[in-house]
């Protein structure tokens, strides 16, 4: 399949195009990329010139066009069945995809307070009472995803292989690095998996050799 454009934002800061561009990577999609430039005066214009909701990633497929980073991570699961980018079990699916969009809508005080920012390290003393509630819950999901399931479908992600729901963490792994969450055995070993993925290593690199600084982005 070779007609896939992916429109994202720079690598280091922005968090929804990392989850887009992570579904292709596992599911070993080509595809050509466009990046554009986040916080800059042209940024809306230049989005808007692929999709009139303005905001990244987009992704077009010929004719088709799809935006919002899980409605791409389910295109892109059913344009590749095999790769296993949803779990094979109905029930064990359906669970994926709940904590899934439960990520997608949700987590504001973490998302606002520890925006994605690979390159950088904040470590923090304390922490806000809504941002560690966040953090308290998606450890737990970690946690009972991995008892639940990842274990017994061997692999080292929340269900076993790389899915959705791992692509859907992965910004929140960066960020419990940047900003020095302390975990358990668990979540630790969660968080070493993903980090060491290898289409993981591949977009951090890349974000370490961006030029481009934003201050206190919230991506
Ligand atoms: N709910 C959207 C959120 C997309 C979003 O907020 N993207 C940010 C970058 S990560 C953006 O495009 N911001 C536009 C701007 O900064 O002008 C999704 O899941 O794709």
């Amino acid at each position: 399949m070779d007609d896939l454009i992916l429109v994202i934002g720079n690598k280091n800061y922005s968090s929804w195009s990392l989850r887009a561009w992570l579904a292709l990577k596992v599911a070993g999609a080509s595809f050509e990329e466009v990046l554009i430039p986040l916080d800059q005066p042209n940024t809306r214009q230049e989005i808007l010139k692929h999709w009139r909701n303005g905001k990244v990633p987009i992704l077009k497929h010929g004719d088709n066009l799809v935006w919002e980073s899980l409605a791409i991570c389910e295109y892109v699961a059913e344009l590749f069945p095999q790769t296993g980018l949803w779990p094979a079990d109905t029930r064990a699916r359906a669970i994926a995809r709940s904590l899934s969009t439960e990520m997608h809508a949700g987590f504001t005080a973490l998302r606002e307070h520890m925006p994605m920012n690979i390159r950088s390290r904040f470590p923090e003393e304390s922490r806000k009472p809504d941002v560690q509630e966040d953090i308290n819950r998606i450890t737990a999901i970690w946690r009972r995803s991995r008892e639940r399931y990842g274990v017994e479908n061997g692999g080292d992600f929340l269900f076993g292989s790389f899915t959705i729901l791992d692509a859907m963490f992965a910004p929140v792994v960066s960020r419990f690095r940047t900003y020095a969450v302390d975990l358990g055995e668990v979540e630790t070993s969660y968080v070493e998996a993903v980090w060491n993925h290898p289409a993981m290593q591949e977009w951090t690199k890349a974000a370490h050799a961006e030029p481009m600084v934003i201050d206190s982005a919230e991506f």
